[in-house]
């Protein structure tokens, strides 16, 4: 029986009993929920969109939380969490406190595996599956997994170690063809091709041969199974790179069919090797402005669900725009200038590079290990390579930084964007780490800078120094104008900085927190007490000389930076001094050791206590005030 509002169901045993017209019908209610409910909240739409039937269908067949299913990214969970209960949490979705755009352990049993960063699921649903096997229990094990999350190298490593090993577990590649942007590589066309093959064939002999080996019950199921005749149908192509890994390879399989999808997935079920289900669907489907532009509407800020129109624009220029129109100055001047993303040509701001100069431009998919390794190769061909990747994905290529780039100090440009806190997106997104793994990598030029102009400053700095990595980090959101009067100067040059007569206290903010730090300086006059703030654009070489010459005078210091504050600038400024014997008290603000949630980005910044008050408050403390 359907119901009015999907809060009266109980998920998911309301499915149950469900028949495959009722099914149909909640989709329909289902996408009508996530239209409305996105528009309010912002989030990952079109992924979810596109993948209502397959999550109903997957719902419908499994029995979850007894088999466990692994989202691969984990921002197309939306329906997973309606048929999991929690349809009435939908208006606190990426609110600070409230349910998570990504699959969360802590949330529900029904979230097996924490996600939000791309292509584990293969090995991590492995490893549950193998877990399962040595306890000798019986439940299913799937992996959700998209067509661009599948242009990621590691879950190649998963399939080539279950394919080998002959794990059971279900592989679901939801194939909609496109990544956040149109998917490219090797793999796409590859999918591409097994989606346009039309050669069906039954298969019936490869269901025997498989279900024969379950123990106990094999004889009697295949001979159920060979009278009810459903069985699965799958493309016959003469390459199928998941056979040649040791998967069963089923599909295509239309994504939207309720009928077809449950077939294939109760099929599935008794398969005791490792299978891949091949589904086609639709990115936004049901949504017309999500289907006709998918991209924009993968993730996405609250918008009218009438027109699809956003409900507030941005108030000025993105630091990423900035740095996609910068580079394509640059490499208008200089023709070794290259540019290179992996799977966020959009985010990073490098559609007008992409555009203007497509063969200098590489999106490598969502493959961060290569494209800096990729970038290594081409620094040592002699061109000027700009690795444009968000703070938290580059996590991912942190021996590629190490071995490939910063051992042989070759002249590649990462342009970090999204560094520091990202709000909504929460703990697997915020960036917060960048400058302690950065600045650990020996010879690694560190910036920040605090305005769209320094970030254009840098990124000419960066392309004509040449004689080492340069990496710059900047937030997600608005560029703002400079608030400092001195500019940025290559580090060898930076000199002129000047103790202020009188000054009591030194606040060294890095980047983006300038204006916090002329907040607290301004909270400080007023009572009395003389700050001296200064920006530090340079993170990485130490400004020494002027570590130095504030050490001289004793003065206490406060640090503000959008980092973690273990391995950040304010540790390495409290070693410069004890390390230089200077007696100076240090106190370093930044993001505590935990990680961090999901929530507005000033709403973070106050629950953490990044704020100016507090800067003043730790500043009377250091003055013992
Ligand atoms: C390591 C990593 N790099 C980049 C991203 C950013 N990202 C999030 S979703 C996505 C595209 C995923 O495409 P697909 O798996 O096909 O899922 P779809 O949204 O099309 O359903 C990308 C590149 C990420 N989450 N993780």
């Amino acid at each position: 029986m359907l119901k009015k509002d999907l809060t009266e169901y109980n998920f998911p045993e309301d499915l149950k009993g469900m028949s495959v017209k009722e099914l149909e019908l909640l989709s329909v209610n289902i996408r009508d929920f996530l239209i409305s409910s996105v528009a309010k909240t912002g989030g990952h739409l079109a992924s979810n969109l596109g993948a209502v039937e397959l999550t109903v269908a997957l719902h419908k067949v499994f029995d979850v939380p007894r088999d466990k299913i692994v989202w691969d990214v984990g921002h197309q969970t939306y329906v997973h969490k309606i048929l999991t209960g929690r349809a009435d949490q939908f208006d606190t979705l990426r609110q600070l406190g409230g349910i998570s755009g990504f699959p969360k352990r802590q949330e529900s049993p029904a979230d097996v595996f924490d996600s939000g960063h791309s292509s584990t699921s293969i090995s991590a649903a492995m490893g549950l599956a193998e877990a399962r096997d040595l306890r000798g229990g019986t439940e299913n094990i799937i992996a959700v997994i998209g067509d661009g999350a599948m242009t990621g190298g590691a879950a190649f490593e998963g399939m080539n170690n279950a394919g080998m090993r002959k794990t059971r577990m279900i592989v679901v590649l939801n194939d909609n063809a496109m990544s956040i942007s149109q998917n490219t590589g090797s793999i796409a066309r590859h999918l591409r091709r097994l989606r346009a093959s039309q050669r069906y064939q039954d298969m019936k002999a490869s269901v025997k041969k498989n279900i024969i080996r379950v123990p106990g019950v094999g004889d009697t199921l295949y001979s159920g199974l060979e009278h009810a005749k459903d069985l699965i149908h799958y493309a016959v192509v003469n390459e199928c790179i998941f056979e040649a890994l040791g998967f069963h390879y089923y599909g295509p399989v239309d994504g939207h069919s309720i009928v077809e999808l449950t077939r294939i997935l109760e099929n599935s079920k008794r398969f005791n090797e490792p299978i891949l289900l091949h589904v086609v669907t639709t990115k936004g489907k049901g949504y017309r402005n999500a289907e006709l532009n998918p991209q924009r509407f993968h993730g996405i800020g609250p918008f009218k669900p009438e027109t699809g129109q956003a409900v507030s624009a941005a108030a000025g220029p993105s630091y990423s725009k900035v740095a996609g129109e910068t580079l394509v100055r640059l490499a208008e001047e200089d023709e070794r200038v290259v540019s290179i993303t992996a799977a966020m040509t959009d985010g990073t701001g490098l559609t007008p590079f992409a555009e203007r100069f497509p063969k200098r431009f590489f999106d490598v998919g969502i493959a961060e290990q290569h494209a800096v390794s990729f970038s290594a190769g081409l620094a040592l061909g002699g061109l000027r390579p700009f690795v444009c990747i968000y703070s938290s994905f580059l996590q991912r290529a942190y021996d590629q930084l190490v071995m490939d780039i910063g051992m042989q100090r070759l002249p590649v440009v990462f342009l970090i964007d999204r560094a520091g806190c990202v709000g909504q997106d929460g703990e697997t997104h915020h960036g917060v780490f960048d400058l302690s793994y950065l600045t650990a990598i020996p010879g690694m030029t560190v910036l920040a800078p605090s305005s769209g102009t320094e970030l254009m400053r840098m990124m000419k700095y960066a392309l004509a120094a040449g004689d080492g990595p340069v990496a710059i980090r900047y937030p997600r959101g608005v560029a703002g104008e400079d608030i400092f009067p001195e500019v940025f100067a290559a580090p060898d040059e930076a000199k002129g900085f000047r103790l202020k007569r009188g000054a009591e206290l030194v606040i060294l903010s890095v980047g983006t927190m300038g204006p916090l730090a002329l907040s607290a300086a301004e909270l400080l006059k007023a009572d009395g007490t003389a700050a001296q703030t200064v920006d530090v654009k340079t993170v990485k070489p130490l400004d020494t000389k002027m570590l130095a010459s504030i050490g001289r005078k004793g003065l206490p210091v406060l640090t503000i930076e959008d980092n973690v504050i273990t391995g950040g600038y304010g540790q390495d400024v409290q070693a410069f001094f004890s390390q230089g014997g200077y007696a100076n008290r240090v106190h370093a603000m930044g993001w505590p050791d935990e990680f961090v949630g999901q929530g507005g980005t000033a709403e973070l910044m106050a629950a953490y206590g990044l704020t100016a008050e507090a800067a003043y408050a730790h500043a009377r403390a250091l003055l013992g005030k």
